[in-house]
């Protein structure tokens, strides 16, 4: 899973990012490090895994992974130019976007827009990928009608399609709904997927808040948002917590412990994520490796089976599942089986959070 960090300058999208990925990239702001694009692979701290890893000593143990990216939006995003050109390539490929909106006082760091309002930068963070969108869709609108003019005649009716599809999205977009909430058919979103849109991705709302004073959250904003709509969001204090990230574990342990910080804000940032997204995790176990497998919520067994390999979608049996807690309790496999506890699931069965699955294949 790639997610793009996103936000105004100067709100502390790279300071995010080091909080998040232990990083230590410049935010000095001197010459070029607002520029540079910077990724960082996170580990997703799953405590089923250093579990599973007791019962089983297997030669690996691979949590799920998920790719941050801190995207420099260009100087000018706060007026007006928008999200465009290579900007928008980089984050066409994202997978949900982590929205930075400043909450922190700091004098010696100059707001874009003058004043500190987390509701106004917000709006216009989202404003920016819907406005974004729209350009995509004015000129697909444009190439659609041209092309059509020149198509053969059995190439219309495709087209006709196409052109429909792009302008109810672009109506939709108009309205200001992000593509990902408007109402489309199974074979109109298959059209309107080429075409990456931003708004179809799932947004995560990262306050970057002052250490101390109050949090601030979504519904006292009183966003005017499109129905059906739905943010994830934390908060964090990123320049403390890029400091704590980078200190040994044990140091880190007992800041935390003094300041009253339990929870990592990497931590947090993940699980909002996991929400955000719909994402649970199912488990593998063996001799060879302990694993963490991060899926849609709903997936059924066949299908998450395609995540390990593409070959056990075609090569499915049937799956061995033992709930992590109901495996942690018998101590193994052969001992849940025995207590009824080891369920065998066909195709179609629903995975959940923390079911730890044997796949039976032919390949
Ligand atoms: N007080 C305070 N300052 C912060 C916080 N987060 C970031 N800053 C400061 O704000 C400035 C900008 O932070 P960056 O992380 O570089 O912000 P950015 O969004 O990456 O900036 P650009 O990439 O230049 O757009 C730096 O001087 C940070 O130290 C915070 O939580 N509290
Ligand atoms: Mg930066």
């Amino acid at each position: 899973m790639d997610i793009g960090i996103i936000g105004l300058p100067q709100s502390g999208k790279t300071t995010v990012f080091n909080a998040l990925t232990r990083g230590n990239a410049d935010t000095s702001g001197a010459s070029g490090s607002a520029t540079e694009m910077h990724l960082g692979v996170v580990k997703v701290p799953d405590s089923r895994l250093e579990v599973l890893s007791g019962m089983y000593n297997p030669r690996k143990v691979v949590p799920a992974e998920i790719k941050y990216w801190d995207v420099p939006g260009p100087e000018s995003l706060a007026k007006s130019q928008g999200i465009v050109g290579r900007y928008r390539n980089i984050l066409q490929s994202a997978d949900a976007f982590l929205v930075v909106i400043r909450a922190f006082e700091n004098p010696a760091v100059v707001h874009p827009m003058e004043t500190l309002d987390p509701g106004r930068d917000l709006e216009t963070m989202l404003g920016e990928l819907t406005f974004a969108d729209l350009e995509v869709m004015e000129r697909a609108t444009e190439r659609l009608e041209d092309g059509m003019n020149k198509a053969k005649p059995a190439e219309r009716p495709a087209m006709v399609r196409q052109l429909e599809t792009v302008k109810k999205v672009k109506g939709g977009l108009e309205e200001g709904i992000p593509m990902r909430v408007q109402q489309l058919t199974d074979s109109e979103a298959a059209i309107v997927e080429n075409y990456q849109l931003l708004t179809g991705k799932p947004v995560i709302v990262a306050f970057n808040t002052d250490e101390d004073g109050e949090d601030p959250s979504l519904e006292p904003l009183g966003l005017d948002l499109p129905a059906g709509v739905q943010l994830g969001e934390v908060c964090l204090s990123a320049k403390l917590e890029a400091e704590l990230a980078l200190m040994s574990d044990e140091e880190e342990a007992e800041f935390r412990a003094d300041l009253g910080l339990d929870e990592s804000a990497l931590t947090r940032v993940i699980r909002t994520s996991y929400a955000t997204l719909g994402l649970i995790s199912f488990l593998t176990v063996g001799p060879d490796e302990v694993r963490a497998w991060s899926v849609p919520d709903g997936i059924g067994a066949q299908e998450a089976a395609g995540t390990i390999h593409s070959d056990f979608i075609r090569g499915f049996i049937r799956a061995e599942v033992i709930p992590y807690d109901d495996l942690h309790r018998c101590g193994n496999i052969a001992q849940g089986r025995k207590e009824g506890a080891l369920r065998s699931e066909g195709k179609t069965y629903q995975v959940k959070d923390g079911d730890v699955i044997n796949f039976l294949v032919n390949v």
